[in-house]
């Protein structure tokens, strides 16, 4: 009886440490930053006539180097939190190549291990454009439905493909793990941010970089603009 009771605590204790595990630092009694990004400026698209692989691709490519919503939302941009301290998020990165384009166009992780997909089924050949991690050139076959590559420095990393020029897409490796990228209409959501004062850094692929303080209180939400200009 007494044997069983002490590999029932040590059994809750493991349980126990393993849920702790997975909380992020800042879970209890972190803030959260609503970031809204906007631009001005004319949204810049691209379009190419396409005659390869077209069942998958379409005839037509779109490059969305600077894609505007509703109220001047820009997509795309890359908002982190410079100096917060606290665990990763456990969510694994991952880019897929859909309809030939990278899928989300900009994919922001902590370093470490991203999931390459190639839904298309068809061959693709990913080439990073990385100078802080290895430079990646690799062909990915048809049959190839998941490739896992390694980024273990923060970077802006340009990503293309050798088979399908106009693919491109970008993958922010970010030296913090509290970071967002904004969606259609601009909106950045970043969680469980340790309460501190902070500087926002936002990126986005055509615009540039730009700055913001913030503070960040306990189970508070606060809001930042940030209006990127060329
Ligand atoms: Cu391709």
């Amino acid at each position: 009886m007494r044997k069983m009771l002490v590999v029932f605590v040590a059994l809750t204790a493991i349980a126990g440490a393993a849920l702790f595990a997975y909380h992020p630092a800042g879970a209890q009694g972190g803030g959260t930053i609503e970031a809204s990004v906007t631009y001005a400026g004319a949204p810049v698209v691209e379009k190419l006539k396409v005659n390869k692989d077209t069942q998958q691709c379409g005839t037509e490519a779109v490059i969305e180097k600077v894609l505007v919503g509703a109220n001047k939302g820009l997509a795309n941009a890359v908002v982190a939190v410079t100096g917060a301290k606290g665990a990763a998020k456990v969510v694994k990165a991952e880019i897929d190549q859909h309809g030939c384009k990278f899928v989300p166009h900009v994919v922001a992780m902590p370093p470490g291990a991203i999931d390459i997909k190639n839904s298309d089924g068809i061959l693709h050949n990913i080439h990073t454009y990385s100078t802080a991690n290895s430079s990646i050139n690799k062909a990915q076959p048809k049959f190839k439905k998941v490739m896992t590559e390694k980024f273990d420095k923060p970077e802006f990393i340009k990503v293309t493909c050798d088979v399908h020029s106009w693919m491109l897409g970008w993958i922010a490796v970010m030296p913090s793990p509290f970071f967002g990228v904004s969606d259609a209409s601009g909106a950045a959501r970043i969680e469980n941010v340790p309460p501190g004062k902070y500087k926002l850094d936002v990126w986005h692929e055509t615009l540039g970089k730009q700055t913001k303080d913030v503070e960040v209180k306990a189970g508070q939400t606060v809001k930042v603009a940030i209006e990127m200009k060329k």
